[in-house]
């Protein structure tokens, strides 16, 4: 397993079963199996980028790409009152999984700040 395999990279492999809501040549997006809102899904690259502040400029459509996928994936979702999509970068940003993901959280009201 490379420094950047992880349990998404099992994920997009379909070495472990998840709740895949979307998939395009670049993208997956998976139900969170720990939910923190009535929808909570994850949007990651194909591609294993650790974390955001890995992400270089060679990397600017696919971040695009990833963001549109947010988008289409809320739509499909039905959250026409609104969502968040965070992205916890690092060790202080609490992200636990070393592989970029777009958290999308919606389906109740959302309380600002976060923790
Ligand atoms: P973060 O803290 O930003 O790194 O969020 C990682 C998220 O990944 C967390 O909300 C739980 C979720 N997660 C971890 N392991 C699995 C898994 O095996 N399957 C699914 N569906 N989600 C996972």
């Amino acid at each position: 397993m490379s420094e950047t395999d992880t349990i998404f990279g099992k994920i997009i492999r379909r070495e472990i079963p998840a709740d895949i809501v979307y998939e395009d040549n670049l993208a997956l997006a998976f139900r969170d199996v720990n939910p923190q809102a009535p929808v909570h899904i994850l949007v990651i690259p194909k591609e294993p980028i650790a974390k955001l502040a890995d992400a270089e400029s060679q990397n600017h459509a696919l971040m695009g790409h990833l963001l549109l996928t947010v988008k289409r994936v809320a739509e499909q979702e039905g959250l026409a009152n609104g969502y968040r999509v965070v992205i916890n970068n690092g060790e202080d940003g609490g992200q636990t999984v070393p592989h970029l993901h777009l958290h999308i959280l919606g389906g109740r009201p959302l309380a600002w700040p976060p923790g």
